[in-house]
């Protein structure tokens, strides 16, 4: 399996509030270098760097507004004399107005974000940007004939919305990816987020369509992050209805229990009949992830890309998340290599 990977993504190196102080984010560079380092000790294939891509293929998957705040706002927030990262304070909840997109960078902020998880440094958006078209190479990988690719992407992409960022998310690669497809003339695509926070950008992107299916396992949102997104009644809405399927599962799952969900998942994707399967590949169900619950060992990777296999489709998988930096590597690879062996 080809990988594409780019050396951009160290462009992006935010912090994050933790126990009150602003700290390193848990999203650091060496999380793909750490990655790139294992598909390179394994041999899994050769590592290529993205082509560059039109704006107009973040516009399909993104709206317009959204993706000039995005290219505009480390310049806009600088113009007001600030050096440190650009982060919301104040967001539009329930009955305040998000009718108007206030004018003001502080405004524009919270405007676009979901929380104040994505920070916005002077170099984000070159990373952001080869993210995204790290994605789109993998696509055309698949396109010119190869059964699937690895897009190592970083900064992740599943909780950015049409029209926000969050989570240490700014472009949603694999919905981008997904969207790419379908203007190409795939009829059905399918999107599995195995991540252990609900890709609920990628929801948020296709939850009124039928072209796209969307299968997300999760933790429960009772008591995970993102909180507000990811619960099993939400199934889609009009002529996407039936084809959203949130599999909330409690801290604590293991492997025994998130397989069955996995292999109930797969066979719903595998009847959709999809002409592209895109994964969201986070391994933070990993056991000793520092900020997930789940209980995932190391070698339950490798059932994983072999469940995955099962939904018969060119696969496009495209990295998320996983913080448990020493074993990234380990992880995300075993489930390459779990696909890999059901493949002849
Ligand atoms: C991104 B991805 C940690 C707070 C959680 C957001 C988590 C985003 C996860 N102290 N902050 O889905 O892996
Ligand atoms: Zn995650």
């Amino acid at each position: 399996m080809l990988t594409v990977f780019s050396d951009s993504h160290r462009l992006h190196h935010g912090t994050e509030l933790k126990d009150g102080v602003l700290k390193p984010s848990f999203e650091q560079p060496s999380r793909a270098d750490t990655v790139r380092d294992r598909v390179q000790h394994v041999g899994l294939g050769d590592i290529i760097v993205p082509r560059t891509f039109d704006r107009a293929c973040y516009v399909n998957a993104h709206s317009e507004r959204y993706v000039s705040f995005l290219e505009t706002a480390w310049s806009e927030w600088t113009a007001t004399g600030r050096e440190h990262d650009a982060l919301p304070l104040v967001w539009p909840v329930r009955d305040l107005s998000n009718e108007h997109v206030p004018s003001f960078i502080d405004g524009k902020l919270g405007f676009f974000a979901m929380d104040a998880g994505s920070p916005i440094t002077a170099t984000t958006w070159e990373a952001v940007k080869t993210s995204a078209d790290i994605a789109l190479t993998g696509l055309s990988l698949i396109n010119e004939g190869h059964n699937s690719a690895f897009a190592l992407c970083r900064p992740p992409g599943h909780h950015a919305a049409r029209e926000y960022m969050g989570g240490y998310c700014y472009l949603n690669n694999a919905a981008i990816a997904a969207q790419h497809a379908l203007t190409q003339g795939a009829k059905r695509v399918a999107v599995l987020d195995v991540d252990f926070h609900h890709g609920n950008g990628t929801q948020n992107i296709f939850y009124d369509r039928n072209d796209v299916m969307f299968a997300s396992l999760h933790g429960d949102p009772s008591v995970s992050y993102p909180y507000y997104s990811g619960f099993s009644s939400e199934c889609g809405a009009g002529a996407g209805d039936g084809y959203n399927l949130n599999y909330p599962l409690p801290k604590n799952t293991t492997w025994h229990s998130y397989q069955n969900a996995l292999i109930h998942a797969c066979k719903k994707l595998r009847n959709f009949s999809p002409e592209l399967l895109v994964i969201s590949l986070g391994v933070d169900t990993f056991k000793d992830d520092p900020i997930s619950h789940f209980l995932l060992e190391s070698q339950d990777f490798f059932g994983m890309g072999e469940i995955i296999a099962t939904v018969g489709a060119p696969t496009l998988f495209v990295m998320e998340g996983g913080y448990m930096v020493d074993e990234i590597g380990i992880n995300a690879v075993n489930v390459l290599h779990g696909y890999e062996s059901k493949q002849f």
